[in-house]
């Protein structure tokens, strides 16, 4: 009947983010709980952000989502996980003027349908599943009037993609490991937020645009489970970089900050080398890059350039203020000159024509 017909949205944007203290190693694979802190920035939002669009409506018949306009399952594990814990948190919508009424748990046997966009190529290799589940966890939050903290949240997020949890604030990030079984203490807390450090400048210089050949899941299982690096790395590592990458943050200390960036960095790729059988993310080019930045750093005595790689080979680089930006983006045209016939808006550095 007529009372069918109502549907409600809910539309929000979320960019992805960079770890500068990598995440890598999971103590619980269901729950998604890591076994060190990290740190990362988020990304401005023009850039490289999912935007996410959630209906509800009394007419749909199941939970259905769509990526990029193409129709994906929701029957794994991470998504079921993240429904369940909104629909659990559920709160009640009324709207007077139109009659209406949803009482929190109506929202059990109400189904959602999601369409979400990546304004950046998923072939890529940039990091999707960050923007995506924080986009996705914080839509249904608001379409069901979820009444929690960003925090909760990010505990929310979490469990579709550890990252995920990163994304849900601006500025410097920490992701705290915690020590509950339940995780309810592994969140996402702001150090400082996107005002604090404004001179940063930030250059993502594609260098193959094939996706990548190990997933971050496996690979990090593989790793926990061969690397003794890891183990090492967690333990005896991490704990005090986190304190002075957060020192360093707070102080706005490009030097100290570039040199932890690029040391994590490069332990996460030593752990992936140390990974039985090891695993290769970076590629010639990636290790191009390093050496143009670590020599023209060493050069000027302090650091004009932090980098850093993800699972793949694509280098993010941090540049002290523009003026380095304008003069690093001339370096690497110079190393890496496009051909005539190069598209520059898509460029990729690595592929030869
Ligand atoms: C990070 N990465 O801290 C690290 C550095 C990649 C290298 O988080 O299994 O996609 O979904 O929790 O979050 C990529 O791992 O893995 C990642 P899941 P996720 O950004």
């Amino acid at each position: 009947g007529e009372l069918d017909k109502w549907m409600l949205m809910a539309t929000a944007r979320a960019p992805t983010n960079i770890a500068v203290i990598k995440y890598w190693g999971k103590r619980d694979e269901t729950l998604i709980l890591p076994i060190n802190d990290s740190i990362s920035f988020t990304i401005d939002p023009d850039h490289l952000s999912a935007t996410t669009t959630v209906a509800v409506s009394p007419s749909f018949q199941e939970d259905r989502m769509w990526l990029n306009g193409k129709e994906i399952s929701l029957s794994g594990g991470r998504y079921q996980n993240c429904l369940r814990e909104l629909r659990n948190r559920a709160g009640d919508f009324e709207d007077k003027t139109r009659g209406m009424q949803i009482r929190k748990e109506d929202w059990k046997k109400l189904h959602f349908h999601i369409a979400s966009y990546n304004n950046f190529p998923t072939a890529a290799g940039l990091a999707s599943s960050a923007a995506g589940f924080a986009c996705l966890v914080f839509s249904l939050a608001k379409l069901m009037n979820v009444n929690e903290e960003i925090g909760q949240l990010s505990a929310i997020a979490r469990q579709g993609s550890g990252s995920a949890c990163r994304s849900l604030f601006g500025g410097f990030v920490k992701w705290t490991m915690g020590n509950q079984a339940n995780g309810s203490d592994s969140i996402a807390v702001q150090l400082v937020d996107e005002t604090h450090w404004d001179e940063l400048v930030i250059i993502v210089a594609v260098v193959s645009s094939r996706q990548k050949e190990t997933s971050s899941t496996s690979g990090m299982r593989e790793s926990v489970e061969t690397s003794s690096l890891l183990q090492h790395r967690a333990q005896a590592i991490v704990p005090n970089r986190i304190l002075q990458m957060e020192e360093s943050i707070k102080n706005r200390d490009f030097s100290s900050f570039a040199r932890l960036t690029c040391a994590d960095s490069n332990q996460f790729h030593a752990v992936c080398l140390d990974t039985s059988p090891p695993i290769f993310y970076m590629n010639d080019t990636s290790h191009r890059i390093i050496n143009i930045v670590e020599k023209w750093n060493q050069h000027e005595g302090i650091p004009q350039v932090a980098y850093t790689f993800d699972a793949g080979p694509n280098a993010v680089m941090i540049a002290r203020n523009r003026k380095t930006a304008t003069l690093l983006l001339q370096r690497l045209l110079f190393y890496f000159p496009p051909s005539p016939d190069h598209d520059l808006n898509s460029y990729v550095l690595g592929d030869k024509t």
